[in-house]
């Protein structure tokens, strides 16, 4: 009885003519909207595939949706089906809301079109949602309905039909009956909520190699953009300047004249805009981290919506307080998120390294109060100086523990030729060698001047005015982590400093990277190298797991001293070694640091090792430039064991590299542990 009744109603729309119907207005909960039924769509929810079906059927929402043949018509092929297939089958709407016109649709490429009607794409499920009394049910006895509910909604109930192309029967006859106000019940629930790729209109990011997923070797910045952009966090650029107008960089930095930026060198000192061209390097270092994403004009930075606020400090000398200050930046009322920063001591592989006691001052008053205690976190660059011998472990700056050294890596996986190893390496970016196309685009000065000046620099540049192609360094590596961590921090403002640091050690990629020293794993399973710590930054993964992440225990240290004078032979026959004894330590390591006393007229050929109780060694080489003596009260820090366990023997080895009777000693040495509670 039931299957004659449903027939003759069948029957009765195909004879009024409603099966030609494809335009629908249906009220949803009393909000009208405009639909179309695709007359040669149907979806399917099993892996039904009938003759009727074209190759353009494509998967979508967890199932297919079938393109007919011509002559094929969606409400026909369910008819035709058994009551079994008809149940696994749905007619296919599109919401004209998420259009645009036929004429337009049909002129975009295809891709496009594709990802449009399938965020358009409504799919129906066997219910209509009618606005119905409960007594008034029986009004709508003759489309068949096979349950009533009350909907979340007052005064519509859900309406459940055989399957859904049974309640289309039933909208057809209530759309040519009159009267109701009705729709149906869309399926978007099967669609995955893949998230869709933000569109990069900046007309040079194609250029911009190292945020490109096609190339070999990149940032892996994956779908973050669509989640993160930087939006509201700060970074200061500490730099020789930073343009703020600069039409890429502007949307992106603070105003002027309001006490957000700071200029230690010559000029207004409320303005960090270079007062000379050749200062382009603080403006070329802010496009990497932040040029304005998304604003159809020039680059994009790593973080496109991030803030920016400008500290000129190394246009010219700046004092030790300078330095301080400029590393504590934190104008009242503003949080300093990321302080990136692409200088350091001298490269001359001789330089001891050590920095001023107010400038480490600095960064530790950033880490401790600035971001509400959470700390500033700073980017450093590890330094330039492998080519001329020199070893990022003497860079007092870039190792401190405050912070987070990032080396160079270039456009096919090798390390940079000029990126420095060294044991506080811990993770790294795009540095590229010295010429277009292996150097990065960026923003260069404003101006005619500036782009003669880069003419001059790199003759082959196809970089237009305003831009460069030719920045390197682990100067234009750091920018790309400080961009980076912004989104990290705008995925998960409550990281610390030493959250983010770990956070980007646990998710480098290390894969088919070249560098001068191996990959190894440390006593706690991470692959680091001191070429490039863990490896390329992978800010997909960062950004994922920031966004999980449950922060470090409060830091804790633990030290050991040896004040013995020990002699260090000459290669050949032994090394010196300073034994530490930490086997009632609690502790996962985070840093560790060792500060000695070295007694010796060519400190450039003896070489350091810490060997830790798991067998990790953290190497300082020798630099063979360095013909100064002596280093006096002098620290190294080591991120090669973090994540293991402090307990057990530690072993300093030192080694003079040459025999030439010129010969030393060690005395002093203090071993720090810091990390956190086991
Ligand atoms: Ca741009
Ligand atoms: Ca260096
Ligand atoms: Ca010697």
């Amino acid at each position: 009885m039931k299957l004659f009744l449903r027939f003759v109603f069948a029957t009765l729309i195909a004879l009024t003519g409603l099966w030609a119907q494809s335009d629908y207005t249906f009220s949803d909960g009393g909000r009208q909207g405009n639909y179309r039924l695709a007359q040669d769509e149907v979806f399917s929810k099993a892996s039904l595939v009938p003759a009727t079906v074209t190759a353009g059927s494509r998967a979508w929402g967890g199932g297919t949706v079938l393109k007919l043949n011509s002559g094929e018509a969606a409400r026909k092929v369910a008819k035709s089906s058994s009551a079994k297939t008809r149940g696994a089958l749905a007619p296919v709407f599109y919401y004209a809301g998420d259009l645009p016109t036929a004429e337009k649709l049909a002129a975009l490429p295809a891709v496009e079109r594709d990802r449009m009607l399938a965020n358009a794409r409504r799919v129906m499920t066997a219910k209509l949602l009618v606005r119905l009394e409960k007594a008034q049910t029986k009004t709508l006895a003759e489309t068949q309905p096979t349950a009533f509910e009350t909907a979340l909604l007052p005064g519509w109930m859900l309406v459940s039909y055989a399957d859904a192309f049974a309640a289309l029967d039933a909208a057809d006859w209530m759309t040519q009956k009159g009267g109701f106000e009705f729709s149906p019940v869309f399926s978007r629930t099967m669609y995955t909520r893949q998230a869709l790729a933000r569109d990069v209109n900046d007309p040079l990011y194609p250029k911009q190699w190292h945020l490109q997923p096609a190339a070999t070797f990149n940032l892996s910045m994956g779908n973050t953009w669509d989640s993160v952009t930087g939006k509201d966090i700060n970074i200061a650029v500490i730099d020789d300047g930073l343009e703020v107008k600069h039409e890429d960089l502007v949307s992106n930095s603070f105003p002027l004249g309001q006490g957000f930026h700071r200029n230690f060198n010559d000029g207004d000192p409320a303005d960090p805009t270079p007062t000379d061209i050749k200062q382009n390097h603080g403006t070329s270092c802010a496009g990497l981290a932040a040029a304005s994403g998304f604003n159809n004009l020039g680059v994009t930075g790593v973080a496109p919506e991030a803030r920016m606020m400008g500290l000129r400090l190394i246009a010219g000398a700046a004092s030790s307080e300078d330095n301080g200050t400029a590393l504590a930046w934190q104008p009242e009322g503003i949080v300093t998120h990321v302080s990136s920063n692409s200088w350091g001591p001298a490269d001359d592989a001789k330089s001891d390294g050590t920095i001023s006691a107010l400038q480490l001052a600095g960064m530790k008053k950033g880490v401790t109060e600035n971001r509400n205690k959470l700390g500033t976190v700073y980017l450093i660059s590890a330094g330039n100086g492998r080519d001329s011998g020199d070893d990022e472990s003497y860079d007092g700056f870039s190792s401190s523990r405050f912070g987070i050294a990032v080396a160079a890596v270039n456009r096919g996986g090798t390390q940079s030729s000029y990126s420095e190893n060294g044991m506080a390496v811990a993770i790294a970016a795009f540095g590229g060698e010295f010429q277009p196309p292996d150097v990065t685009w960026t923003t260069n000065n404003s101006g005619a001047e500036s782009y003669a000046l880069l003419q001059k620099k790199s003759p082959d540049t196809t970089a237009p005015v305003n831009y460069t192609d030719s920045m390197n360094g682990t100067s234009a590596a750091a920018p790309q982590i400080s961009g980076a961590v912004a989104l990290m921090l705008q995925k998960n403002p409550l990281l610390g400093y030493r959250d983010v640091k770990e956070i980007l050690m646990t998710t480098g990629n290390a894969k088919d990277l070249k560098g001068s020293t191996e990959f190894f794993k440390n006593g706690a399973g991470l692959t680091l190298s001191h070429s490039f710590g863990a490896g390329v930054v992978n800010v997909a993964a960062a950004v994922e797991l920031a966004g999980k992440w449950k922060n470090l225990g409060p830091e804790i240290s633990m030290e050991s001293a040896v004040n013995t004078t020990v002699d260090i032979p000459e290669v050949g026959s032994d090394v010196a070694t300073i034994e530490f004894d930490l086997s009632s330590a609690n502790i996962r390591v985070e840093h560790v640091e060792f500060t000695f006393t070295l007694t010796h007229a060519k400190r450039g050929t003896v070489s350091f090792g810490l060997r830790s109780p798991a067998g990790t060694m953290s190497l300082a080489a020798q630099r063979p430039p360095d013909d100064n003596a002596n280093f006096v009260e002098y620290t190294m820090t080591s991120v090669m064991n973090w994540g293991e366990s402090a307990a057990g023997k530690w072993k300093l080895l030192v080694a003079d590299n040459v025999v030439d009777g010129i010969k030393g000693d060690i005395r002093n040495v203090k071993l720090v542990v810091y990390g956190t509670a086991q």
